[in-house]
C-alpha cells in the first residue's frame, strides 16, 4: 500500500469511528486542517522538480479528493442518524385519543334562575340588581319589620362592619326599584297621571345564620313584585300558577294557598304544589310564600296605599331547582363536585 493510500485508509476509518458532528471536524483536521497529513505533503513538495511536483501533486490531489468525498459521505451519515433519533424521540401516536378541552357548564341553580327570569319576563316582569351588603332599612325597616321581630336578631343575619348586613332575602332589591320607579314618575303622577305599575322580579344570593342538609348559610331566592291600582290575590294565582305549569313543563300540578303571616304582606300564604304524576306526586310540596304586600310597605315605596296596591311572592331557587332535577341534598349545590354538576349540561 502506498503511504497516500495508507494515509486515506486512516482517514476512512478516522471518519468512521467519529460517532457525532464535533468528533469528525477534529478528525478532519488530522488530515485536511493547517497542520494535517496532506497539508504536510503538499508543503513538502516546495523541493520537488518541476515534473516531479506535477505527478506527485496530482497523486496528492486525488487523495485529498478521496478523503473529502469520505468526509462529505460521513457528514450526511450523521447529519441522517441524528435526525432519526430527533424524529425517533418525537414520535407522535397518532392513535391516541385527543386531549379534549373541558367546556364548562352553567351550574343547576344558575340555570333555573335564567328559567325563571324568562318565563317572569314573558309575563312582562323587568329584572332588579341590588347590593349583597345591605342597610338595616331596605332589608328590614322598609318591610315593616317591628323593632324586636326574630329574624332582626344575630341568630339569623349575618351583620358586618359599619352596621350593614347580608341581605337575609332578596326583598332590598325591589324596594330599591320601587322606590326609584316612584321618583321617576313622581312628577307625572303630581299632575295627574297613573303610574305604570311596577313588575318586577328580584333574582339572587341571600344568607342566612343556618346550616344543615336542608339549609346553607347562602342561598338563593327570586322574589316577584306587582304594583299597580287594580292587582289582586286573583293576579297573584294567574301568575305563581302560569310560573309553575311553566317551570315544571306540566300542567298536571295541584296549587294551594295556606293562611300564613309575613311582616312585609297581609292577608300572607305559603303556596303549596302537588304534581299528579311521576316521583313526587301526592304531596304537598312548599315552594312559595306570598301575599298582598302591606300597606306600610307600599307607602315606603312613596306612594299612596289607598290608591296602589299588588302582590308579592318569594321562591328558594335552590329547592325549586331540587324539586325540577330530583335532587335531594341541598349541599350537593355547594360542593363543587365536578361529577355531580356535569349532569346539568
Ligand atoms: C317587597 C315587598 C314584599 C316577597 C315575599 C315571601 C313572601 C316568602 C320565602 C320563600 C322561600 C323566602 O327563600 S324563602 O325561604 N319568601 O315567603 N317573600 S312575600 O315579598 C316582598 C318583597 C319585596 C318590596
Amino acid at each position: 500500500m502506498t503511504e497516500l493510500n495508507a494515509i486515506v485508509e486512516s482517514a476512512k476509518a478516522a471518519f468512521g469511528q467519529a460517532a457525532t458532528p464535533a468528533d469528525l471536524e477534529n478528525a478532519k483536521a488530522q488530515f485536511l486542517g493547517k497542520t494535517g497529513r496532506i497539508t504536510e505533503l503538499m508543503k513538502g513538495m516546495a523541493a520537488l522538480s518541476v515534473d516531479e511536483k506535477k505527478s506527485r501533486g496530482a497523486a496528492i490531489n486525488l487523495s485529498k479528493q478521496s478523503i473529502e468525498a469520505a468526509l462529505t459521505e460521513r457528514r450526511a451519515a450523521l447529519a441522517q442518524a441524528e435526525l432519526d433519533l430527533q424524529l425517533k424521540a418525537e414520535a407522535l401516536d397518532v392513535t391516541l385519543p385527543g386531549r379534549k378541552r373541558g367546556t364548562g357548564s352553567l351550574h343547576p341553580v344558575s340555570l333555573s334562575m335564567e328559567r325563571i327570569e324568562q318565563i317572569f319576563g314573558s309575563m312582562g316582569f323587568d329584572v332588579a340588581d341590588g347590593p349583597e351588603i345591605e342597610n338595616d332599612w331596605y332589608n328590614f325597616g322598609a318591610l315593616n319589620f317591628p323593632e324586636d321581630h326574630p329574624a332582626r336578631a344575630m341568630h339569623d343575619t349575618f351583620y358586618v362592619e359599619g352596621g350593614k348586613l347580608l341581605r337575609t332575602h332578596t326583598s332590598p332589591m325591589q324596594n330599591r326599584y320601587a322606590v326609584q320607579h316612584v321618583k321617576k314618575h313622581k312628577a307625572a303622577m303630581s299632575a295627574g297621571e297613573t303610574m305604570p305599575e311596577i313588575r318586577v322580579i328580584a333574582p339572587g344570593r341571600t344568607y342566612r345564620v343556618d346550616s344543615d342538609a336542608t339549609h346553607s348559610p347562602m342561598f338563593h331566592q327570586v322574589e316577584g313584585l306587582w304594583i299597580g291600582q287594580n292587582v289582586s290575590f286573583k293576579d297573584l294565582k294567574v301568575v305563581f300558577t302560569d310560573f309553575c305549569h311553566t317551570f315544571f313543563e306540566t300542567k298536571d300540578l295541584e296549587l294551594r294557598f295556606r293562611p300564613s303571616y309575613f311582616p312585609f304582606t297581609e292577608p300572607s300564604a305559603e303556596i303549596d304544589i302537588q304534581f299528579q304524576a311521576g316521583p313526587l306526586a301526592g304531596r304537598w310540596l312548599e315552594v312559595a310564600g306570598s301575599g298582598q304586600v302591606h300597606p306600610r310597605v307600599v307607602e315606603n315605596f312613596g306612594l299612596d296605599p289607598e290608591q296602589y296596591i299588588g302582590f308579592a311572592f318569594g321562591v328558594g331557587a335552590d329547592r325549586l331547582t331540587m324539586l325540577r332535577y330530583g335532587v335531594n341534598d341541598l349541599r350537593l349545590f355547594f360542593d363543587g363536585d365536578v361529577r355531580f354538576l356535569s349532569q346539568f349540561q
